[in-house]
C-alpha cells in the first residue's frame, strides 16, 4: 500500500508506479456474507474495488456490485453495519465538497498523465469539464514552470484564461495520455444490500467540509447503533490550491436505519484542526466504552476519552482465537439483545488511512441487559456465548475451550 499522500497524486507524478501512488486504503471484510474475507480496495482517481473471495483466489466484482462507475478520490475505508440488517457497509472518505473540485457523472474532474510537451517525459494535466469542454486546472504560471512552452504559446493570462484545455495541448497529445477521472467527490455510505451489491448514500452535508481520511465505525454512544468517526483536512496540497482545513473531524450517530446525526463539537468534545490522517480505535482505560487515537501530519498525536452516556451500556468482545490469529482477525461477531435489537462487528487487520484498530468489538446495549453473542470465527466455525455481567468480555475459540483453556462462553 502507498504511503505517500494523495497531494503527491497531483505535483509530482513521475511515472514509475501510478498505481502504487492512487491506492488509498485496502480493507478486508467479508462483504458478500459468505464467510469468506473479500478485499476491497480504495483508489484516487478511481472506484472503490470489491476483490470477492472464491475460496483461494479473488475476482473483480467491482462492476456487478455496482461500484465501477463511482469514481472519485477515495482516500479510505471501514466497515460498519449501519442500519443494522447484518450485513457489513462500508464508510469511504472522499475529497468531500468544499474545494474547487467539482464532478458528476456528466462533468468528471480529469486528469491526463503523458508526454504533454514533446520533451519526452510524462506530466500530469488536471481538466475541470465544462459544456464548453475541458478546462485547465492548473494556472499558467504553475502549467508553464512545468513546460515552458505553455508561456510562449499563450503571452498572457487573459490567453490562456479563454483556452479550451485542446487549445493548449493538442487533441493528439490528449488523445494519447492516460486519463483517469472522478465523477463523485462526496464521502459516504456503501449500503449492503446482502446479495453483493451497494447502494450510494453521501454523508450528511458538514462530513463534506473537508477531505475524510482515518474512520472508525463504532457504537460510541452505546445505543446499539452503529456510529462512525472521521478525521479530516489535507495540508500536502500544492500551493496553488493551498489548504484544506474546514473540518476539525466529526462524529455522526447512527440512527439504525443508515442515516446519520451529526454531532457537535460542543457535545462530542473532538475537535482536531490539524491535517488529520490516521484513526485507531480501541479502549484505552478498559470501561467498555471505544475510545479513540488520531495523527495529525507535522502535529501532536491525540487521544480522546470517551465518557459515554448515562443510561447506555457499552459492552467491549474480544476474541482468543486459534494459533496463528489469536486476536480472530475476520470474525463476526453479533449482539441479540433481549429486546430483539441485533448489531454485528468484524474484526479488521487494518482500515481506514493507514491504521489499525485494536481487535475489539464494541456493542452498545442501551438499557437492556440480557444478551447473547454469536461468534463466526475466521475458520467458519461458530459459538454462541451468554455475556456475564461487566463491560468487558473475552470469548474463546470452541477448538481452544475444548482443549482445557478458560471457557468464554456456555
Ligand atoms: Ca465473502
Ligand atoms: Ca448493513
Ligand atoms: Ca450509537
Ligand atoms: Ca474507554
Amino acid at each position: 500500500m502507498s504511503q505517500l499522500g494523495p497531494g503527491l497524486a497531483w505535483s509530482d507524478a513521475d511515472g514509475d508506479g501510478l498505481d502504487d501512488l492512487f491506492v488509498g486504503g485496502a480493507l478486508f471484510s467479508d462483504a458478500d456474507g459468505d464467510g469468506r474475507p473479500d478485499l476491497l480496495l480504495t483508489l484516487e482517481w478511481g472506484p472503490v474495488h470489491l476483490f470477492t473471495n472464491l475460496g483461494g483466489s479473488f475476482a473483480d466484482h467491482s462492476q456487478q456490485a455496482g461500484l465501477a462507475e463511482r469514481t472519485g478520490w477515495w482516500n479510505s475505508i471501514t466497515g460498519g453495519d449501519f442500519n443494522g440488517d447484518g450485513a457489513i457497509d462500508y464508510a469511504v472518505g472522499n475529497l468531500g465538497l468544499n474545494s474547487k473540485y467539482s464532478a458528476s457523472p456528466e462533468l468528471p474532474t480529469k486528469i491526463y498523465y503523458g508526454d504533454m510537451d514533446g520533451s519526452g517525459e510524462p506530466h500530469l494535466i488536471e481538466a475541470s469539464s465544462t459544456a464548453e469542454g475541458p478546462l485547465p486546472v492548473r494556472c499558467r504560471s504553475c502549467a508553464s514552470l512545468a513546460m515552458p512552452f505553455v508561456k510562449e504559446r499563450f503571452p498572457t493570462y487573459h490567453d490562456y484564461a479563454s483556452a479550451l484545455l485542446t487549445d493548449i495541448y493538442s487533441d493528439d497529445t490528449l488523445g494519447q495520455a492516460q486519463t483517469f477521472e472522478a465523477v463523485e467527490l462526496a464521502s459516504g455510505i456503501l449500503m449492503n444490500n446482502g446479495e453483493g451489491g451497494f447502494d450510494w448514500r453521501p454523508l450528511p452535508r458538514l462530513a463534506q467540509a473537508s477531505p475524510a481520511y482515518g474512520m472508525v465505525a463504532s457504537d460510541y454512544n452505546g445505543d446499539g447503533h452503529t456510529d462512525l468517526y472521521l478525521v479530516q483536512n489535507s495540508f500536502s496540497r500544492e500551493p496553488e490550491t493551498g489548504l484544506l482545513d474546514g473540518g476539525v473531524s466529526i462524529l455522526l450517530f447512527g440512527d439504525g436505519s443508515g442515516e446519520f446525526r451529526v454531532s457537535d463539537p460542543s457535545e462530542s468534545g473532538l475537535i482536531v484542526p490539524g491535517d488529520g490522517k490516521g484513526l485507531a480505535g480501541g479502549d484505552l482505560n478498559r470501561d467498555g466504552w471505544p475510545d479513540v487515537v488520531l495523527t495529525q501530519n507535522n502535529g501532536p498525536l491525540a487521544a480522546f476519552g470517551n465518557h459515554g452516556v448515562a443510561g447506555n451500556s457499552p459492552l467491549a468482545v474480544r476474541l482468543k482465537g486459534l494459533a496463528g490469529n489469536p486476536a480472530a482477525v475476520g470474525a463476526r461477531v453479533t449482539l441479540e439483545r433481549s429486546d430483539g435489537h441485533s448489531q454485528t462487528t468484524e474484526i479488521y487487520a487494518g482500515s481506514g488511512y493507514l491504521s489499525q484498530s485494536s481487535p475489539t468489538c464494541f456493542f452498545g446495549l442501551g438499557t437492556d441487559q440480557a444478551k447473547l453473542l454469536r461468534v463466526r470465527w475466521p475458520d467458519g466455525s461458530e459459538s454462541q456465548h451468554l455475556a456475564g455481567p461487566g463491560p468487558n468480555i473475552t470469548l474463546t475459540h470452541p477448538a481452544v475451550s475444548r482443549a482445557g483453556h478458560s471457557v468464554g462462553g456456555m
